[in-house]
């Protein structure tokens, strides 16, 4: 099993001296001011939480947009301050965008072009040309801090996530001194549309152009792997090699590979045997919270990807089809909200209330009603107590690059008594595969595999479960970021 510490040492000899550089949009670590005084906040999402433990462990500088109302307050001249703040271990280092600028960067052309184009479900991407000069310019702030913090260094290693820097990268090598050796590589955490998609946006050149200023490209799938290739190749009429994955451009080659993400298996696994989880266990199964047999649970930061309304299709269709389990089954839903200013996330939080509503209305009987709605992020002992209770965990997708919250349940499921039912357009499918499969789209076959997978005995469920946290165990998110470095690693010299 690969660890936090072969990680560290990993880092120390592959990347000999190489300043060692993470930069996203989100950042690790928020200050916010509250009645209580500046609080110090960890923001919901998948990025965050599979990077934050890696650089806890190998140090250096993450460059970040500052998104707290005191963050401002909270840096130094260089707009840098030491995180976590209880035990500093790394350098976050703050860039700074006006409301304007993060309407039209992030709120606009990242999360209304970019990802519904790459998620690639029936939902218009906006090709609006102020969200893309937004785009670029706020690409320029990101280059600009990147060059404040190489400048006068001989070696960095810079590494990029996501989809809010596709032209970063061509902006950091071209304004690189000759003499400097930079290793740049991104890691794009959705998926990567066929080409035909793809090339829908108007600057798909651009982006390709930007991103293969990279040397290394990763992406969850090896089919992510080879559609963003196929881009290359419609859009620049660059044959690229795809055996290898490799593609030459202006005069370096680009590997492009697969590194599906994980989550920190152990550390996930201790949390969720804490004595206040214990605690919290007895009072979900206790008479005045969930007296019921049967307990599902779904986590999602909402989003229209993550197939939240197709879940409680789903639960309808099965509580109306099977009404032996009415009175007995209870769905708990914990839904973290984001990019609520986009219109179609503001529907889509009303179109959640209204379906929980109906739903409950529907079935409710004295005390019982099949849905328990949390809005907000639940604390880490509710969490991993409703994961251990749960006899099921519903990850539903309709697209989604990998999903930790499964590898998650996985993790924290150390009684082995719950099962995972798990979308077919999940990325973590193609490696979950002792997962109950589903189709979100398919309401019957849905409804269906609930009954069956409450139906299930236990000795299944502990047969399955097993192999699933042997799987996730070995490939652990410290395997993700060793095979990463490993291929970066190809490029020092
Ligand atoms: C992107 C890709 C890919 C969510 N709600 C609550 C909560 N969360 C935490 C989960 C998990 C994270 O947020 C969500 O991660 P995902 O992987 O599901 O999704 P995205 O944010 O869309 O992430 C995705 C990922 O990047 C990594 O590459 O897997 O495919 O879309 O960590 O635990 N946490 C708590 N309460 C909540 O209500 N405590």
């Amino acid at each position: 099993m690969v660890s936090a510490k072969d990680v560290q040492e990993l880092v120390k000899s592959k990347l000999k001296g190489y300043k060692f550089i993470i930069v996203s949009n989100r950042e690790p670590y928020i200050h916010m001011y509250t009645p209580d005084g500046v609080q110090v906040k960890t923001p919901a999402g998948g990025l965050t939480a599979a990077l934050d433990p890696l650089m806890q462990a190998t140090g250096g500088i993450w460059v970040a947009g500052g998104s707290g109302d005191a963050d401002r307050e909270n840096v130094d001249a260089q707009n840098r301050c030491r995180v976590p703040p209880a035990n500093p271990k790394y350098v976050l280092k703050r860039v700074w965008m006006s409301k304007n600028e993060v309407d039209k960067f992030y709120f606009g052309f990242s999360n209304q072009t970019l990802w519904p184009l790459c998620h690639n479900v029936f939902r218009g991407p906006v090709f609006d040309k102020s969200f893309w000069s937004g785009y670029k310019h706020s690409n320029t702030l990101y280059a600009e801090a990147i060059r404040q913090e190489t400048k006068g260094i001989d070696k960095a290693f810079i590494w990029f996530h996501d989809y809010h820097l596709g032209l970063a990268p061509k902006m950091v090598r071209n304004g690189a001194p000759k003499k400097q050796k930079l290793v740049l590589a991104h890691f794009w955490h959705i998926p990567w549309p066929t080409w035909d998609t793809f090339t829908l946006l108007p600057w798909a050149e651009e982006i390709l152009d930007g991103m293969l200023a990279n040397d290394l490209i990763g992406f969850h799938l090896p089919s992510y792997c080879v559609n963003f290739l196929a881009s290359v190749e419609k859009v620049m009429g660059i044959k690229p090699d795809y055996g290898t994955l490799n593609v030459k451009y202006k005069g370096r080659t680009i590997h492009v590979r697969p590194f599906p993400i994980s989550v920190d298996f152990d550390t996930i696994d201790k949390l969720a045997r804490n004595p206040g989880v214990k605690r919290e266990m007895k009072r979900v199964r206790a008479p005045q919270y969930i007296p019921y047999k049967y307990i599902g649970v779904g986590v999602d930061r909402i989003d229209y990807t993550k197939g939240i309304l197709e879940r409680f299709r789903a639960i309808d269709r099965f509580l109306e089809k099977y009404p032996e389990y009415q009175n007995n089954f209870v769905f708990v839903e914990a839904g973290a909200p984001s990019r609520t200013r986009i219109p179609d996330y503001m529907k889509l939080n009303e179109e959640i209330s209204k379906a929980v509503d109906k739903i409950n209305w529907k079935y409710m009987r004295g005390y019982w009603k099949p849905i328990i709605y949390i809005e907000g992020k639940l604390n880490p002992d509710r969490l991993f107590a409703l994961y251990r209770t749960a006899d099921l965990c519903v990850v539903s997708p309709i697209q989604d690059g990998m999903n930790l919250v499964a590898k998650e349940f996985i993790s924290a499921n150390v009684d082995c008594t719950g099962a995972l039912m798990l979308s077919k357009f999940a990325g973590a499918t193609e490696e979950l595969e002792d997962a109950v499969i589903i189709n979100p789209y398919d309401v019957e076959g849905f409804a269906d595999a609930i009954k069956d997978t409450l139906d299930m005995s236990p000795k299944e469920k502990r047969r399955r479960m097993k192999s699933l946290r042997s799987h996730v165990n070995r490939n652990n998110v410290f395997k993700w970021l060793s095979d990463f470095i490993c291929e970066v690693a190809k490029f020092i010299s």
